[in-house]
């Protein structure tokens, strides 16, 4: 059987190509493969794709493989109205989906992929062009962390949506969708590499080396949509880096890990240590995702300078009492430990830096701003993230609970760049603005009050 599958539109007032790719699809993709299917990829997010300049104007690169995606602006979704911004669709242009669906021709089945929840609309746009395309007459299946976190709004498009992450329910389910018998094999999808062959170009390279994290934070969904941790053997690590490394011209290799320090002797060490015996140095690699610094040991500080470590990010969040609130996954003193210790090993605030969540419920201007001079006084550099109730986490539950949320907002409403703007229970968009505009002062050395 032929299959199409599809990375779709991104549709909000904002989006950056900050080492964006599929995992998620790019595993199903070698699953299917493994299944026997015919497997071929529509990436409108590659922008590092050969044919894209054919199509519009691609901005080049900013940092290491990272830039700015081609947009097009698009009318605001009616519940976005009162904001005052630009809405924009994210990613290749129509034309190119066109030439790239014709050079595929037939397919059987369509897979979609998705990943956040405000995004749907771009999800929900190119399935609209799928179905316009193709008739209705080919399957289209609706995956992806969206359709798990909420499947009875991914189930509005009409079309086989799969919610979950057990890929091995896939034949089944695929059974169900074609008619077809799909012969069902035991396969362990997370030992399989994501299937990079179906690119013509990348820019950059993403791996997981586990799937889900032991800490149970009140605002992240991680914990609950995978059960524990799992970890992929050093040596498969290894092995997929050094396959597709070869295949791709790309200096940078990127790690989107939730937790990549847990049990680092027999795990995260050991992959460091063979990649150096490799002579991986001489790539740049990234951790882009929030690591934990009470982890952090001179051992791994020391491997990860030697390696070429240019994007070290540590999960900090907040100062002040929601530090144990939250879950605990962190307090001052562990960043002031993992700080010194990245420092001693000669890094710098422009590779280590430090998350800061703005808009917590319960966290106060003060927080923010303390943790912001926390991060200067300890010289790493640090970088404001908005806070998103996700649904089904303990924060937006509580908040449901507390009568702060209905939990019926339509999932635009709760994108973190929009929610200043309507929720009276956090800080308002001039709060979220000065914070900002406060934390770039510090970091530029002046002071702001
Ligand atoms: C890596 C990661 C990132 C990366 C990039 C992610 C990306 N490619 O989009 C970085 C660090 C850049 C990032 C950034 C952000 N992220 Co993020 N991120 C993740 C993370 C940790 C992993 C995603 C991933 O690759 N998972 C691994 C793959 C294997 O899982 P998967 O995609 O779900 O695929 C599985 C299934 O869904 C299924 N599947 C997938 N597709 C399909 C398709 C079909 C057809 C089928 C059948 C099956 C299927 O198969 C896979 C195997 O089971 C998730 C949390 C998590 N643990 O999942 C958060 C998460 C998705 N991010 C989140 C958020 C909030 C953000 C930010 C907005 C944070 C911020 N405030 O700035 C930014 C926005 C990014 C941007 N550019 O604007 C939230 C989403 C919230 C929401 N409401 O949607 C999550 C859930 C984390 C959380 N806080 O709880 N993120
Ligand atoms: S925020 Fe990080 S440490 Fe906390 S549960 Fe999510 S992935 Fe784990």
């Amino acid at each position: 059987m032929k299959a199409l599958l599809v990375n779709p539109w991104i549709e909000d007032f904002a989006a950056y190509d900050f080492w964006l790719k599929p995992l998620g699809l790019l595993y199903v993709a070698s699953y299917l493969d493994k299944l026997g299917f015919e497997v071929y990829l529509v990436d409108l997010m590659n922008r590092h794709d050969i044919d894209l300049k054919r199509f519009v104007n691609v901005p080049r690169d900013k940092f290491y493989g990272t830039g700015k995606f081609p947009f097009v602006e698009v009318k605001k979704p009616d519940v976005l109205k009162f904001i005052p911004r630009k809405y924009k669709r994210y990613g290749a242009p129509k034309e190119f989906f066109y030439y790239k669906l014709k050079d595929i021709g037939k397919v059987d089945i369509i897979f979609v992929t998705s990943t956040l929840t405000y995004w749907y609309p771009g999800y929900w746009d190119t399935i609209s062009f799928l179905k316009s395309y193709y008739g209705n007459n080919v399957p289209i299946v609706f995956g992806g962390f969206y359709v798990r976190n909420i499947p009875s709004h991914a189930r509005k498009t009409g079309v086989h949506i799969f919610p979950s992450n057990d890929l091995n329910r896939l034949p089944k389910f695929l059974e169900q969708v074609t008619g077809k018998e799909i012969k069902s094999k035991n396969i362990d999808w997370f030992m399989l590499p994501p299937m990079y062959e179906l690119y013509n170009n990348l820019g950059y390279l993403v791996f997981l080396t586990t799937l889900g994290c032991p800490y149970k934070c009140s605002y992240c969904i991680a914990h609950r949509i995978w059960d524990g941790i799992k970890f992929k053997p050093p040596e498969v690590v290894v092995f997929e880096i050094e396959k597709y490394v070869e295949t791709f011209n790309v200096k940078d290799i990127v790690f989107f890990d939730d937790a990549i320090l847990v049990n680092s002797k027999k795990h995260f060490k050991v992959i460091l240590k063979k990649l150096l015996e490799k002579g991986y140095s001489k790539y740049r690699f990234h951790l882009p995702n929030g690591i934990h610094a009470r982890l952090i040991d001179e051992e791994i500080a020391e491997l990860m300078k030697e390696l070429n470590f240019k994007t070290i990010k540590l999960g900090y969040e907040t100062s002040g009492e929601l530090q144990l609130k939250t879950g605990g996954k962190v307090v001052d003193k562990d960043l002031v430990r993992a700080a010194r210790i990245f420092r001693k090993k000669g890094f710098t605030e422009r590779e280590v830096s430090a998350y800061i969540m703005v808009n917590i419920p319960g966290q106060s201007v003060e927080d923010v701003k303390n943790a912001i001079n926390f991060c200067k006084t300890e010289g790493i550099g640090f970088s404001i993230n908005e806070f998103t109730p996700i649904i089904g986490t303990d924060d937006w539950i509580n908040l449901v609970n507390e009568g702060k949320l209905t939990g019926l907002e339509d999932p635009l409403l709760l994108n973190n760049t929009v929610l200043p703007f309507w929720w009276k229970f956090g800080m308002s968009e001039n709060v979220v603005q000065y914070l900002k505009m406060y934390a770039r002062k510090v970091k530029e050395g002046e002071n702001y009050d």
